[in-house]
């Protein structure tokens, strides 16, 4: 709840931070043209050939400005505890006191925009109202794709609406405190990055980076982090997680919400071509749903967002075409490569690099260069609106009734392709187990497993222990028959030869395809240790050429391995002390003593 109003809170931030001038943003296509040729002009955009890719353009950012920070993000609630072992905590207090030192004088010589911005259709009663104060024009032309920006906002705002104050620095002031100026740079960052969640105040402090969920305060640090925190005191559920609705080929639909890791394939799930006859995919979100019980008792979702922030290599017309037609124009493609005719290429566009490519540094590019044209993060932003299958109902603002939830990683070895849960306790004890190896989405060392439940790790803006207890807690409200199936899918798994075992993209629609099966009772399936297994006859396998053994490979449950797994989760477990819901501690002891009878 905050005190302030809009105006009181602009008035303020600009007392302390000091721009030149304050912009109020409306959403508007004249404001998009005014900053696209903004950017453009200062050299920060690169405007894309119109005849190839009309209505776009590519941005280069600083090369330490590339990733989510997570070292640098932080949960500020009054008690440590609340922010438990898996967030990196500071005192309220402290940490305000800090950034406004920070924030003093950090926007002189720039333009401060005002950006008010909806997550979720402005009249669903799921949607809530943000304000974000940047200095960055970057920024608020990928809020314009990513949210809802509009006066209508300050409306509802002025109605009495609550709303989040988010606040935003690159931290690269163009004058001193005597006036003196220093030259611009295309990309403004400062070497020191705060990202700042106040779960108590709701509010969002970032300085210092310009980059995605750092830097567009309505994702991951709004929608996830202080939603998170929403949810649980409100009874509904704020998660990292795709949403689509699946048709099978007798018209039946089915509504679909997915966890994986960040860059471990939502987006591609969401815009799933099935390779299944008659099977049909709808997107309705790639990367947030916001969960919540309805009337009749069943789990609703929305999409919060309004557009895709994409990982751009390994997406190409073999792997997800529907993303390929989605950024046909209109799309601002970040630390991709450049291509001769002005057109923009990454690793996995095409099978070859063209030639003469100018690589996301700006250093002519060659194969033989022995680094990737596109960065590995490197990201293509775009409206949901132009995807091809996007659901009609990704804009309704009473939402989709969900069927089922899975949960996914990236996991080279032990995770089968895909095993459903006993029951919902079960379920919740598969998230809260999830473990994936790092991905070039956050800085750090790319490929070390780690755990990430709920794929919720950089995203959960209290105790993860609590979080689990609430997820426990939305089950009994409902009755078990109305609840969402959960599942675990794995599209990682790899051969002694460190190669994919399962083809993945279009071909999960294999997987896909005996979920809608055991939703509609159409198929039993085979008790194990770890959940139950499809029995391998029940999966459609017609077209696809993969032997017995990889197959027989991509289930195996090694039972060596799982106790080690158990012994892992034990000693993770451990970390959370009290905050440990007694049902998870129930859940591991039921995994061993399963493991002990194989
Ligand atoms: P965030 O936007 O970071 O949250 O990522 P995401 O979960 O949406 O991941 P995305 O779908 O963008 O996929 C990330 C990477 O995984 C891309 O390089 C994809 O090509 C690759 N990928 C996605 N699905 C599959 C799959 O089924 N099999 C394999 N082998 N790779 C996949
Ligand atoms: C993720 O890392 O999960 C993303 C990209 O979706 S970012 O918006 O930067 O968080
Ligand atoms: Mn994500």
């Amino acid at each position: 709840m905050t005190v302030l109003t809009v105006e009181q809170w602009v008035a303020e931030t600009a007392k302390l931070t000091q721009p030149s001038e304050i912009v109020w943003c409306d959403g508007s296509s004249a404001e998009w043209l005014k900053l696209t040729e903004l950017l453009v002009s200062n050299g920060t955009f690169i405007r894309l050939n119109p005849e190839l890719r009309p209505n776009s353009f590519l941005a280069r950012t600083d090369p330490a400005d590339v990733a989510r920070v997570e070292d640098r993000t932080f949960i500020c609630s009054t008690h440590e505890v609340d922010a438990g072992p898996t967030n990196n905590w500071r005192d309220p207090l402290w940490m305000k006191n800090l950034l406004r030192s920070l924030f003093k004088g950090s926007m002189r010589g720039r333009t401060m925009y005002v950006v008010p911005f909806a997550m979720g259709p402005l009249d669903s009663p799921q949607a809530r109202f943000g304000v974000e104060i940047t200095d960055s024009p970057y920024v608020v032309l990928s809020m314009h794709i990513m949210t809802r920006v509009s006066n209508g906002v300050l409306e509802k705002i002025s109605k009495g609406a609550d709303w989040v104050p988010a606040l935003h620095s690159v931290g690269a002031p163009l004058l001193d405190e005597n006036g003196v100026q220093s030259p611009d740079t295309t990309w403004p960052c400062n070497v020191e990055k705060y990202i700042a969640q106040f779960p108590e105040s709701n509010e969002i402090w970032s300085f210092g980076s310009g980059y995605g969920g750092n830097a567009l305060l309505g994702k991951k640090c709004m929608s996830l982090r202080i939603g998170s925190v929403l949810g649980r005191n409100e009874g509904w559920l704020a998660e990292h997680m795709l949403l689509v609705k699946l048709t099978s080929p007798s018209g039946k639909n089915f509504h679909i919400a997915a966890a994986f890791p960040s860059a471990c394939g939502k987006t591609n799930l969401a815009m799933l071509r099935p390779t299944l006859p008659g099977w049909k995919v709808a997107t309705i979100g790639d990367d947030i749903a916001w969960i919540a019980p309805d009337s009749d008792g069943r789990l609703r979702a929305i999409n919060p967002e309004a557009g895709f922030f994409g990982v751009a290599p390994g997406t190409g017309l073999k792997t997800n075409p529907v993303a390929v037609e989605t950024m046909r124009a209109n799309t601002i493609f970040t630390n991709v490569a450049l291509t001769e005719d002005g057109d923009v290429w990454w690793e996995g566009l095409t099978d070859d690099a063209p030639a003469n490519l100018i690589d996301w540094t700006g250093k002519a590019w060659s194969p033989l260069s022995g680094s990737p044209a596109a960065h590995p993060n490197s990201r293509f932003t775009v409206s949901l609106s132009q995807c091809p299958i996007i659901d009609p109902e990704w804009d309704s603002p009473a939402g989709v009734p969900l069927d089922a939830i899975l949960f996914g990683g990236r996991r080279a070895t032990n995770v089968p392709l895909v095993v459903e849960s006993r029951d919902w306790e079960h379920g919740v004890f598969m998230g809260a187990t999830i473990s994936s190896e790092q991905t070039a989405a956050a800085e750090g060392v790319v490929g070390t497993l780690r755990r990430d439940p709920f794929a919720m790790l950089p995203f959960c803006g209290y105790n993860m222990g609590d979080y689990w207890q609430h997820w426990l807690k939305v089950g009994q409200s409902l009755k078990a028959d109305d609840l969402p199936r959960i599942f675990q899918v794995n599209w990682f798994r790899k051969d002694a030869n460190g190669k994919f075992l399962w083809p993945g993209f279009g071909e999960n629609a294999r997987v896909m395809e005996w979920i809608a099966r055991r939703l509609e009772n159409e198929v039993s399936a085979q008790e194990s240790a770890i959940g139950k297994l499809p029995i391998i006859r029940d999966l459609n396998l017609e077209g696809l050429a993969i032997s017995d053994e990889k197959l027989a490979e991509i289930f195996q449950i090694d039972k060596a391995a799982w106790h080690h797994e158990a012994e892992l989760t034990a000693e993770y477990f451990a970390k959370f002390g009290e905050q440990l819901p007694a049902e998870m501690g129930q859940q591991l002891e039921l995994l061993r003593s399963n493991l002990t009878k194989l």
